[in-house]
């Protein structure tokens, strides 16, 4: 194609990932090296999920992207950085059918339209940016045959957003910190495929839709900066903690992981208030929801729901089973009356598979 006006293009859709063990500090501002190891499940693609279409044409003048239909500027750093590792490792396509040929060297010159849509409502303050990266740089690799594995394109993802990384796996996934000063050694395996702990329903309680007032990435940087809490939770707390989770999640085992799940959360919660000034993601709904699954676990004498809360008041739950997530359900529902004032309005529910 010297002169025609082809275009190649290719679509991929990744699943976000909800963390067990939860990242928060990084070493490395703009590499995304993180203070911990973190691991995390990931959701089945029928929610919460990225689909991504990227497109090359000798028609295009410039880099161009657009999310949920609207164009968002690419002159970022982090998609800058997404962009120039793929492209340095992009090798000859050729499309025989269509007698098109791109030659290494040609992925220098032209450019790319990237189309992006989340299929969960951006407004509903869930996790975004992990699914969208880990979808870019897959997507990317695909079309400019990049000739990497899973592990090597995840520390691309990761240099878009630490929790991508985790997104370019199904199943239990963990991030390995790493030593190196260039991050080439942070990067994410997987520890499980999503067959191996197929029980386990996860369900999303939309607390609130309003935008956080902390980005995580403000928010982790105050928090290194500031919080003791972080600095022993990085070196004494998680390292032991990431062997536990290995452990209950190989063994499948619900009591051990539902509390490694429920205690990391609210640990992470604690490095939040231990920030100088103090950071709140969580609101009295998230609260009452803590409170109501730790009294439910009590009275049945092992845990039956895990919860673990992002940056932001909303409460995942992992359920050990379908009919417990069938009662969580009906409680949820009790407690918080649709219709009613409660500020908790709905509920995604997902297998983990
Ligand atoms: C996690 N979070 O492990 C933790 C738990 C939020 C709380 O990863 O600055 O959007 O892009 O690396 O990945 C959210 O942080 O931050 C996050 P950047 P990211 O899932």
């Amino acid at each position: 194609g010297e002169c025609g006006k082809w275009v190649v293009m290719v679509t991929a859709q990744t699943p976000t990932n909800i963390a067990v063990i939860k990242y928060w500090g990084k070493r490395h501002e703009t590499l995304i090296l993180p203070v911990n190891d973190s691991i995390s499940v990931t959701l089945d693609p029928d929610h919460l999920c990225t689909t991504t279409t990227v497109a090359v044409s000798p028609a295009f003048d410039s880099d161009r992207m657009w999310l949920n239909g609207k164009e968002i500027s690419l002159s970022g750093g982090r998609y800058q950085n997404c962009l120039r590792e793929i492209r340095s490792r992009a090798s000859d396509v050729e499309d025989k059918e269509n007698g098109i040929k791109i030659a290494e060297k040609d992925w220098e010159k032209l450019h790319l339209h990237i189309a992006s849509y989340n299929n969960f409502p951006t407004a509903a303050g869930l996790a975004s940016s992990a699914a969208g990266f880990a979808c870019l740089v897959f997507a990317l690799a695909k079309l400019m045959n990049v000739k990497e594995d899973q592990s090597k394109l995840s520390a691309i993802a990761r240099q878009g957003s630490g929790s991508a990384c985790r997104s370019l796996y199904g199943g239990f996934v963990k991030w390995i910190m790493g030593k190196d000063e260039d991050g080439k050694d942070s990067l994410a395996v997987q520890l499980v495929d999503e067959k191996h702990w197929d029980d386990l329903v996860i369900i999303i309680a939309v607390v609130s839709s309003r935008q956080k007032e902390t980005s995580s990435t403000t928010g982790m940087r105050e928090s290194v900066e500031t919080s003791l809490l972080l600095k022993h939770r990085a070196k004494e707390i998680v390292p032991k903690r990431i062997l536990q989770m290995e452990g209950a999640i190989k063994n499948r085992d619900f009591a051990s992981f539902a509390q490694l799940t429920c205690a990391d959360s609210n640990q992470f919660h604690a490095v939040c208030l231990d920030t100088s000034p103090p950071i709140f993601y969580m609101n009295d709904t998230s609260h009452r929801i803590i409170s109501i699954v730790e009294k439910w676990n009590r009275s049945e004498g092992t845990p039956q729901v895990a919860y673990t809360f992002d940056a932001g008041p909303n409460a995942v739950m992992i359920a050990r089973n379908r009919k417990v997530a069938t009662l969580l359900l009906q409680r949820l529902l009790f407690y918080f009356p649709p219709n009613s004032a409660s500020d908790l309005n709905s509920y995604i529910v997902g297998d983990k598979s």
